[in-house]
């Protein structure tokens, strides 16, 4: 087998579709490099003595793992000097971190969840990185939180890295979905799927079925006629997946067909759902929809939402277009 490295691939697409300019490709070659660092960590384990809670809370008061703020660390220290970058986002920082003035400033603002999956992290469970790319705004100063509020269509690249039995990055600047496998030996990302296509019809769904008794009626309405199987009135069995990372629930999907969903629910109707908008949702829903997919919030596109907040949660259902049409499609008749 010819093999195709990250940056010859991002050099190649480049002469293709001229849409990854030499500063873009040092980001991505970035993110990818601390991406292996955080993938070596999480390898370690307790070996590493990187297990186990921090004893901290982040700003959306969940506690924070020690490999939480590590992971947060590589990422923000390898992007911090490279002067491709404004500024960065994450969800353990409350607010935005500009690029410190000691370093030339680029056009970009990347967004991270330096490590999705938290509930899986002490038990050896894939968890995984996921990211989001913007252009600033023309004219941007001193860069603020405003100028993220760019809805996930305005994404320039996005991509996750999973740290399962292979360590993978799945990547898209707007030509389809690559994925990458890290060769450990050589420290090197191999490209090792070209063009992934998530089928558009699936017979798999992903929830936490705990929150059952919590949902609002098209999501009820939609998983007991799953769960009704070929006597329901989909006539067909539905199987069931729920890995409770987002990161490998996605790539599942992304390699056999599926359907994600973390729905808002009755618990507190002020919170719309779980997952946060600007650096999961987004970056997945462009992912998928680059893979043939489709995302929404329930009613819309994903891609569509006018951010207002930097950590604004948002209801998810993704992935196989079929099944995201139908569960969409209830929330409309509602
Ligand atoms: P995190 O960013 O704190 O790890 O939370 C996001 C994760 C997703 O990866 C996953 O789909 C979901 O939370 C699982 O939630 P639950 O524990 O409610 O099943
Ligand atoms: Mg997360």
């Amino acid at each position: 087998m010819k093999r195709v490295s990250l940056t010859q691939y991002l050099v190649e697409e480049q002469r293709l579709h001229n849409n990854i300019p030499a500063e873009l490709r040092l980001l991505i070659e970035v993110v990818a490099r601390a991406c292996k660092t955080i993938s070596h960590s999480v390898g370690k384990g307790a070996l590493g003595e990187v297990l186990g809670s921090a004893d901290t809370e982040n700003v959306q008061g969940e506690v924070q793992k020690k490999l939480d703020i590590i992971s947060n660390e590589i990422l923000l220290e390898a992007n911090e000097w490279g002067g491709h970058l404004a500024a960065m986002a994450s969800e353990e920082m409350e607010s935005i971190h500009p690029i410190p003035n000691r370093y030339p400033k680029g056009e970009y603002m990347l967004l991270f969840d330096p490590l999705d999956g938290s509930s899986n992290i002490d038990v050896n469970v894939s968890i995984g990185t996921i990211f989001s790319v913007l252009k600033a705004p023309e004219g941007m100063g001193q860069p603020s939180e405003a100028d993220f509020m760019q809805a996930g269509s305005k994404q320039v690249a996005a991509g996750y890295a999973v740290y399962g039995p292979q360590t993978m990055l799945v990547l898209t600047t707007g030509n389809g979905v690559n994925c990458f496998t890290l060769d450990r030996e050589m420290g090197s990302w191999v490209l090792t799927q070209r063009g992934m296509q998530i089928p558009a019809k699936t017979k798999e769904f992903a929830i936490n079925m705990s929150n059952q008794r919590h949902w609002h009626p098209p999501v009820q309405r939609y998983i007991s006629e799953l769960l009704a199987g070929d006597t329901g009135p989909r006539g067909t069995n539905f199987n069931m997946r729920w890995i409770a990372s987002m990161v490998a629930d996605v790539h599942r999907i992304l390699n056999r067909g599926g359907i994600f969903m973390y729905p808002a629910d009755l618990r507190d109707t002020s919170v719309p759902g779980k997952l946060r908008l600007m650096y999961e949702a987004n970056p997945m829903a462009f992912i998928v929809e680059q893979a043939g997919g489709a995302a929404t919030d329930g009613k819309q596109r994903i891609l569509d939402i006018q951010p207002t907040k930097l950590h604004q949660r948002v209801p998810v259902f993704l992935g196989s277009r079929d099944e995201v049409a139908v569960v969409t499609g209830y929330h409309q008749e509602t």
